[in-house]
């Protein structure tokens, strides 16, 4: 059965481009509660072990390096079906590639600079939920 929470990021890029209220404000429209929020910045070393998993990937040290060039939004996200819904609700990681009104389609600049990050699996939204979050953090 599909999970009900999903685990997100806005990005420094949109945080910078002064997307935050905007984006909250279409995850609520998309029926997301929000279980968990924080503003916060993350280490370089903290983004590479949250990016672990793409350590072997040619970009990784790009993305390392913008996903601690500034402040985030970390949010836990509870909705039905909310890791498969709240992908559809960003959009492709490519922008050129998101559909239209989706949320890369409007905020995100690049394929590295892409606004959001959805938990893609309910495995991983759970293990980066508890990267971010400690249990008494969730409501
Ligand atoms: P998604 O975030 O849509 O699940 P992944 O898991 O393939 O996409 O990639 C994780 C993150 O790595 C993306 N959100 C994006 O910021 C970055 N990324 C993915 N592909 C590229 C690429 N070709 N060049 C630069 N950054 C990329």
């Amino acid at each position: 059965m599909a999970g009900n929470r999903t685990f997100t990021m806005i990005k420094p890029d949109a945080v910078r481009n002064g997307h935050i209220g905007a984006i909250l404000a279409q995850m609520n429209a998309g029926g997301f509660r929000i279980v968990a929020m924080k503003y916060t910045k993350l280490s370089a070393e903290k983004a590479g072990e949250f990016y672990a998993v793409h350590k072997e990937r040619p970009f990784y040290g790009e993305l390392v390096e913008f996903m601690s060039s500034g402040p985030i939004v970390a949010a836990i996200l509870e909705k039905d079906n909310a890791v498969a819904d709240f992908r559809t609700l960003i959009g492709a990681t490519n922008p050129a590639e998101a559909a239209e009104g989706t949320i890369r389609a409007k905020y995100a600049t690049s394929i590295g600079e892409n606004a959001v990050h959805g938990a893609d699996s309910d495995e991983n939204a759970m293990i980066e939920g508890n990267f971010h979050f400690a249990g008494t953090e969730m409501f």
